[in-house]
């Protein structure tokens, strides 16, 4: 018997109960347990269920969008559009071995799965969901290796015109198959917990990506001047040796907004302490550098030494935040400060005390804070990684084992930190960066794809493998440019700067014992054109700010596929090596040595060379020459995108602001603008102006309505390009007050 329930129907089968749970029209949960109510979802997800209009006639549940069908005796479901088109079927529920296998219907492709190695189409093979320490359990990142720091048990699968997701809400070990094993079958399976996933429907792609972000959360807005260029090392050894850096990029007019302190800025590793022989006068220092317009972030790893007298370790041990082992006893493990406790970061007084614990860094004038190895790594153990028999304890003081809680650990530590930041300046946006996470970490942190190698494999790897994240709701992410392990060479730097320069995070990062790899370390031409693409970087900020704007409302990737915007075409289903920064420029990079042109797909419309300003017909494969110099850009024709002047540091100058047209058809453009830095734009103090600019018989008409005005709206200039010269051009711009404020200049550059 179906039975109603308060948010949809529950199904009962030799005390198993499927519960099927509405969050809108086209977000259903799937969720089995031996309880007869609800179980509680993981921290991952943020919505709550909802009241819906459904109704069951038969076996069957409809939505406004959706029809299931249930099997009360196999506890199997399919799904159907409302037009009785088969979306998605169920061959086996096995409750035993916690694992559903569905049938392979028309997909042509699956994506997402957050960080993984690989191309971009996930069809054929199998992935394993276990939070590692990538490096510290193989040589190297390759597509044999299935566990990366993250895990985010999320896919889409995508066939012509038809896009679902399946979120498995499950924190324990997970595995999925898509079709490796039999080809018609996509399974998923947990080692531990129970089956219970959400199923969202498009059927566009981008529903799904945002209906999946409606369920864990988007990135909060993150500061502005986070999206300019970072420079770290593992490590900048002591006060001369960052103020070098920080000179030495003013010098050669390398723009730059972040420095990092890796590991070797604390005594003796022990988090949350500075080495003030190395670092004198810290507090100074700090001032210094955000005179010239850095900001500083710094490492800090949740292992706590284990040594009496020291702070941290002994209120630990005091206040009982550490994670035990099966007897009860501190877990003591090994990380860099040797001996180490690990802060269970399950409980809220422990990741409050967390929280707090990062107050003096922030006096001293530290504005960011990187999480690293909080898989957690661990090098005593075979697996890398505390015991899965070890004991966390949660708010209701109930035991859970590591087991449960390992891929969530990560996040539950950036979550600490996010809060405490912010409680300790409320009205600064924290910057947190880390390595593990989990489905909704996005929440709280930024994201760096871990310890890539500075090989032309790993250059190119990191666009499908960026993709996917942003697929799985992680916009705010990046890899080391020029590549972490072994040494960089200036070729190598050169085009991954290329690339970095239109990766949401933008940092160049080395490890130690290899070369030093900042721009200036090859040579001039290395020096010449990795300046020029970080140059190029700083024009895109405010529509990259805009980018991230749109992602923290809704849910949208920033770095894209090219199928987000072409579902229809399945050229694009496959393409790992060019992505859209965005839906109005595509990146199509070098990521061969020796290589001076590619092939490139360009999609239906119009599109404009960036560089020699040709415009194309897409709708093709075409082969683009581009020598070291050159990342080819593509811009499609009718967008209007906003371009600032160059600064040495995001805010160095009062922007003044550029509006390009690439001349097509009707643009339309939403500008976002606000203080880029605190959370006042929650309070007004933003403005937002409605740009649109349309070819009208040989016109073209421009206008800039002011929706929103509570910020300083730039000097505003327009850039008409590709217009056929001979033309005439009028502004409608009277809601903006053009004239009167001759806040608008025409340009025609053609
Ligand atoms: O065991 O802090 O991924 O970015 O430089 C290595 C030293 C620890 C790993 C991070 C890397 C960082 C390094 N860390």
């Amino acid at each position: 018997m179906i039975k109603k329930t308060t948010y949809g129907y529950t199904v009962e089968k030799d005390n198993v109960f499927l519960d099927v749970v509405f969050y809108s029209d086209s977000i259903v949960r799937f969720s089995y347990s031996e309880e007869n109510k609800l179980p509680d979802s993981t921290i991952a997800v943020i919505a709550k269920p909802m009241k819906m209009d459904v109704e069951l006639k038969g076996h069957s549940i409809k939505t406004k969008d959706l029809q299931i069908k249930i099997n009360e005796n196999s506890l199997t479901v399919e799904i159907y559009d409302i037009e009785g088109n088969l979306i998605n079927k169920d061959k086996k529920v096995d409750l035993n071995n916690i694992q559903v296998s569905k049938e392979l219907l028309d997909e042509k492709a699956f994506y997402g799965m957050g960080e993984k190695y690989g191309w971009i189409n996930k069809i054929g093979t199998d992935t394993v969901n276990w939070n590692s320490d990538v490096l510290g359990n193989s040589p190297i990142h390759t597509g044999t290796v299935k566990e990366y720091h993250t895990s985010i048990p999320f896919y889409i699968g995508l066939s012509q015109n038809l896009a679902y997701g399946i979120y498995f809400d499950n924190t324990y070990r997970t595995y999925f198959d898509f079709g490796k094993k039999v080809e018609d079958t996509i399974d998923f399976r947990a080692e531990d917990g129970r089956i219970d996933y959400f199923f969202i429907y498009g059927p566009q792609l981008s529903k799904v990506v945002r209906g999946y972000s409606d369920i864990t959360g988007s990135m909060p807005l993150p500061r502005k001047d986070f999206l300019g260029y970072q420079q770290c090392r593992w490590s900048y050894e002591n006060r001369d040796e960052l103020m070098t850096v920080a000179k030495k990029m003013r010098e050669e007019n390398i723009p730059c907004d972040i420095l990092y302190l890796d590991i070797d800025y604390m005594k003796d590793y022990k988090v949350f302490t500075v080495d003030s022989e190395k670092f004198k006068e810290f507090k100074e220092m700090n001032d210094i550098l955000k005179g010239m317009g850095y900001k500083l972030v710094v490492i800090i790893d949740p292992g706590v030494k284990k040594e009496e007298g020291y702070n941290v370790y002994d209120e630990g041990v005091e206040k009982d935040y550490f994670v035990k082992d099966s007897n009860g006893k501190i877990y003591i493990g090994e990380v860099w400060p040797g001996d180490s406790a690990f802060p269970d970061y399950l409980r809220e007084e422990v990741r409050n005390w967390w929280g707090e614990l990062h107050r003096e860094l922030i006096d001293y004038g530290v504005d960011g804070i990187w999480n690293d190895m909080n898989e957690p790594a661990n090098f005593c153990t075979e697996a890398k990684t505390i015991p899965e028999n070890t004991i966390h304890m949660d708010d209701k003081g109930q035991s859970r084992t590591h087991k449960e809680i390992h891929n969530i650990y990560a996040m539950l530590e950036a979550q600490g930190t996010y809060e405490g930041l912010k409680k300790i300046s409320p009205n600064k946006r924290p910057f947190v960066l880390t390595r593990a996470a989990f489905a909704g970490t996005q929440r709280y942190a930024a994201l760096w794809t871990g310890d890539n190698s500075s090989i032309w494999e790993h250059l190119e790897s990191s666009m499908a493998m960026f993709m996917n994240l942003g697929l799985s709701g992680y916009s705010f992410i990046g890899g080391d440019v020029g590549g972490f392990t072994h040494d960089s060479n200036g070729e190598l730097l050169t085009r991954w700067t290329q690339l970095g320069a239109f990766t949401p995070l933008f940092r160049n990062h080395s490890a130690k014992g290899t070369i030093n790899q900042e721009p200036w370390c090859f040579g001039d031409e290395t020096l010449d054109i990795t300046k020029k693409y970080i140059k190029l970087r700083y024009n895109f900020i405010t529509y990259l700010y805009n980018l991230m704007k749109d992602s923290s409302d809704k849910g949208d990737p920033v770095l894209r596929p090219l199928f987000y915007h072409y579902q229809n075409d399945e050229n694009t289903y496959n393409i790992s090596d060019q992505f859209m920064f965005g839906e109005n420029i595509m990146i199509c990079p070098i990521t061969r040595p020796k290589t001076n042109h590619r092939m490139i797909y360009l999609p239906e419309g119009k599109w404009y060379d960036y560089w020699t300003q040709e415009v194309i017909q897409g709708g093709k494969f075409i082969i683009k020459k581009a020598e070291l110099d050159t990342l080819p850009i593509y811009i499609k024709a009718s967008s209007i995108i906003p371009m600032d002047k160059i600064t040495n540091y995001i805010g160095e100058e009062d922007n003044s602001l550029e509006i390009h047209y690439y001349y097509g058809e009707k643009g339309k453009y939403n500008l976002y603008l606000d203080d880029g830095l605190s959370f006042d734009y929650k309070n007004g103090k933003y403005t937002e102006i409605k740009f649109e600019i349309e070819p009208v018989d040989e016109y073209l008409t421009i206008s800039g309505e002011v929706i929103h005005e509570g910020y300083d709206i730039p000097n505003i200039k327009i850039v008409i390009h590709g217009f056929v010269k001979g033309n005439k051009v009028t502004i409608e711009g009277d809601k903006l007050n053009f004239d009167k404020e001759k806040r608008v200049r025409l340009n025609i550059n053609k």
